[in-house]
């Protein structure tokens, strides 16, 4: 392992950074050959649709359309690297349980369904056959369905396979389909129907091309939506202010070099992104938002005075209900307190309420930065709010944008992979299949956490990804969940949560969305929904890592056939092998989005479901769009208030890892490198709390729980972050999470602010050279 290092990147995002990074991997997973022909398919029509990220996928795509993370996970998935029954045979699962994140992927593709053996504590290659059966009869032996079988899916499962999958866990007996998005946006999910009356974005790409303003919050593109860099260049490049609030100043927000553009690549020419750029505190947004609206009233009530309007006052009336309510709980708010809760100037506010006021269409764009705190559901209606004053939803170049995660995490809750049952139509559901779905609410992923921890969870089926890592409070989680009866790891590669192995233990790898997925009825295409709400086409163009995978929909076909009474409305046998036969079903649940799907999923651009918020139809209760006024300033109520001793935490991706997956240890734009055992401090913290540069600390949550939660051998770097903020990487930081801590309304875990302390773990500097010194 090379010696830790820190130096500030200088360079813009993109640019050759970025093609030495997507070099280096492409090289270590032995793919030279096989990944250029594969990105020439790459977010294309009749091509597959990115494993990566969510960001939208145009109708006219760039001939090569794909950013440095959509190479490396390309690269991770069709590695030359295997995990097969040797590698198994040689580690204990105990063993293995000490190697990171990226030790476990390295490996490779999983090749062989494997079962645990307790006596030898390792995983030993099984059948097909034989898995199905001892799964199928451990579920149906679980004697409250209700409370004792989980169902998780991760939001990279395609349409058809989310759409088998709550089909079976209905048909099963229970609405328990937490799902990745759950840690993520599902904050959005709860926050924007009731502001506007849908759970999705309004904008699309040529809401980009038209915009005026774009405000940026708590999103970070350069590393987890790099191909979103494009319209922003453009924006720019038009002159339009792109405005962010962020505690960090993130590269891919400041400038750009595209790295597909010879001409910016050797002139070295760069684009700026941000033209204003505020460090909020972590937390701060509420404040930061109530500052914004405050200042655009005051110059509303000033051109009023001379006979102007800054609010779109036509739409105000006709359109919305609350302005006024919301209008004097804005007026109250005391300038002082909007600053210390933001950490901001109220110049910085006042400065972003002025060119949003000039502005004739803007856009609120806006991530984990306001999703992951407690009263996330209050902020991401407070930028609702600022964009309704100004008529700035269902308009050309204006609208609200969530960027959604894992590439189908948006096609899964239009599926039905949902806890919560009235947000899909069961009794249609009911009805096509001749069954009784059930009606009672499931278990989200914090519902399943406190399941599990009171031993009522017998079966945990994991469709994708590593829901033990992805959780808070690791240091709870990790114990309870060996009491488990039955867990099924369905991955593709080896990860921490298939090392916990319950009673009985299964890990079944499958195929991925980039390889052929042949059955008896021909080759098979998939379907996935983006950001924007456009469904796309995805065909497989690579062999299967290895002849024993299955594919996710099989999986669930042969599984639901097993644990099922017979249905013959419910038809396995041919979904599985035909998976138009799924779509066909999903067209008749849905009719209003999916009329016509196997042609319009083949459009360039693919076929965007109706949004009605953008054409100003609110399906809210009021019938209106809502103006939602908060309850407090605070963004996390349920913790200690930050003061002298006890700091915030926000828990950080770097740029060289896809949530779990951690493809290696540089954090190249934040300027880490060779570690993840990083905490990001401003420096006068460093100083006040006694602490050296290049010295481990403890980090230690403040919480009077009775639980202590603490991470050790953490590396202490000076960092441009706000005071009272500290930074560290997820998922190491989980085990600080308390599983209590989220969002009100959404229980999306609080992962961006964790009150903790500092302590210093011995007095001497263990990497000095992290201490950088300028020039
Ligand atoms: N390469 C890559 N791409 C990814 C992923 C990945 O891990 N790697 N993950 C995918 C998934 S599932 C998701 S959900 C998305 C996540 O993508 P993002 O939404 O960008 O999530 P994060 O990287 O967690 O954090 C976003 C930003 O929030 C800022 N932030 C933290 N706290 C606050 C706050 O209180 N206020 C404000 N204003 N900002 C704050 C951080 O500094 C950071 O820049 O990306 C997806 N794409
Ligand atoms: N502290 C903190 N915690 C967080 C977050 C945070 O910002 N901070 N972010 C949260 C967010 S936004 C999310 S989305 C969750 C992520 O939670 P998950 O979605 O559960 O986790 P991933 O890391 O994306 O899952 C990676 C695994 O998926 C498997 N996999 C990959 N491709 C496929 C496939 O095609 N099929 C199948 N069956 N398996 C596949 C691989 O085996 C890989 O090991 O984490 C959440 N947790
Ligand atoms: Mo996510």
């Amino acid at each position: 392992m090379k010696k830790p290092e820190y130096k500030p990147y200088r360079l813009p995002a993109g640019g050759w950074g970025s093609a030495r990074s997507v070099g280096n991997i492409i090289r270590r997973e032995g793919v030279l050959g096989s990944v250029p022909l594969a990105l020439s398919r790459h977010n294309k029509v009749d091509g597959y649709q990115c494993n990566s990220c969510a960001w939208v996928k145009p109708a006219n795509p760039l001939p090569f359309e794909y950013c440095e993370n959509g190479v490396k996970a390309v690269a991770w998935e069709l590695t030359a690297n295997r995990c097969t029954p040797e590698f198994f045979s040689q580690h204990t699962v105990s063993e293995l349980r000490d190697w990171d994140e990226y030790q476990l992927e390295q490996p490779g593709r999983l090749t062989h369904p494997l079962r645990y053996d307790a006596a030898s504590d390792k995983y030993v290659p099984v059948s097909w056959g034989h898995a199905m059966e001892e799964i199928a009869r451990e579920m149906r032996a679980v004697e409250d369905r209700k409370k004792g079988t989980v169902f998780y899916s991760s939001g990279r499962l395609s349409n058809e396979g989310s759409y088998l999958y709550q089909l079976f866990a209905r048909a099963y007996g229970n609405n328990n389909l937490p799902d990745s998005s759950n840690m993520c946006h599902e904050t959005t999910s709860v926050a924007l129907p009731i502001s506007i009356g849908q759970g999705v974005g309004t904008i699309d790409l040529g809401d980009f091309a038209k915009t005026e303003c774009i405000m940026f919050f708590g999103q970070n593109p350069g590393s987890n939506s790099p191909r979103m860099l494009h319209p922003l260049q453009e924006a720019s490049r038009r002159g339009v202010p792109i405005i962010t609030y962020n505690p960090l100043r993130e590269r891919g927000l400041e400038r750009f070099v595209n790295p597909q553009s010879p001409t910016e690549m050797l002139t070295g020419k760069e684009t700026r992104i941000s033209s204003q750029y505020h460090q909020v505190r972590t937390g701060g947004d509420l404040a930061a938002l109530a500052g914004i609206c405050k200042a655009v009233l005051t110059l509303h009530d000033e051109a009023k005075a001379s006979g102007g309007s800054v609010l779109d006052e036509a739409f105000v009336a006709e359109h919305t209900t609350g302005f006024e309510t919301f209008a004097d709980w804005v007026r109250a708010q005391d300038w002082d307190e909007l600053e210390r809760r933001s950490g901001l100037y109220r110049g910085d506010m006042e400065s972003t309420a002025k060119v949003y006021s000039q502005a004739r269409a803007a856009i609120g764009i806006y991530g984990m930065g306001l999703t992951q705190h407690q009263a996330g559901v209050e902020t991401i209606q407070m930028l609702v709010n600022l964009l309704l004053m100004r008529g700035n939803i269902g308009r050309e170049g204006a609208g609200i944008c969530p960027v959604r995660g894992h590439s189908n995490v948006q096609g899964q809750r239009t599926m039905g992979i949902t806890e919560k049952p009235e947000l899909f139509p069961l009794d249609r559901l009911g009805e096509q299949f001749s069954f009784e779905p059930p009606r009672e609410r499931g278990y989200d992923t914090v519902d399943t956490c406190e399941a599990v921890l009171r031993g009522d969870v017998r079966a945990f089926i994991m469709l994708g990804g590593n829901f033990v890592r992805a959780i808070p409070d690791h240091g709870q989680m990790e114990p309870a969940w060996r009491k488990i009866r039955l867990t099924v790891n369905v991955i593709t590669k080896l990860n921490r949560s298939a090392l916990l192995p319950g009673e009985i233990s299964y890990i079944l790898p499958v195929i991925s969305r980039l390889e052929i997925d042949e059955t008896e009825t021909g080759q098979q295409v998939l379907s996935m929904e983006d950001t924007s709400g456009c469904i796309h086409g995805n065909r497989g163009l690579r062999k299967p890592a290895s002849p024993h995978l299955i594919s996710e929909m099989r999986l669930i076909c042969e599984l639901a056939q097993r644990v099922l009474d017979p249905n013959p409305r419910m038809r396995w046998d041919a979904y599985m092998s035909d998976y138009a036969e799924i779509r066909r079903e999903i067209g008749e649940t849905l009719p209003d989005i999916f009329w016509d799907y196997e042609r319009r999923m083949w459009e360039p651009g693919g076929f965007q479901r109706p949004l009605p918020a953008k054409k100003r139809e609110w399906h809210t209760d009021t019938g209106r769009a809502n103006f939602v006024t908060p309850k407090a300033l605070d963004e996390d109520l349920d913790m200690p208030a930050p003061g002298r001793d006890v700091l915030r935490l926000m828990t950080l991706r770097s740029n060289d890892q896809f949530n779990t997956t951690v493809y290696g240890y540089d954090d190249r734009f934040r300027g880490i490198k060779n570690t993840r055992k990083a905490v990001l401090m401003n420096r006068s913290d460093i100083d006040r709390l006694g602490l050296k540069v290049g010295q481990a600390v403890t980090l230690r949550t403040v919480a009077d729980d009775g639980v202590d939660r603490h991470l050790s051998g953490m590396l202490v770097v000076a960092y441009d972050i706000p005071i009272g903020c500290i930074g560290g990487y997820y998922p190491e930081c989980n085990v600080l999470m308390p599983v209590w801590h989220y969002a009100v309304g959404s229980k999306t875990p609080a992962a961006k602010s964790i009150p903790v302390t500092v302590h210093s773990d011995g007095p001497e500097v263990l990497e000095p050279q992290l201490e950088y010194a300028e020039g």
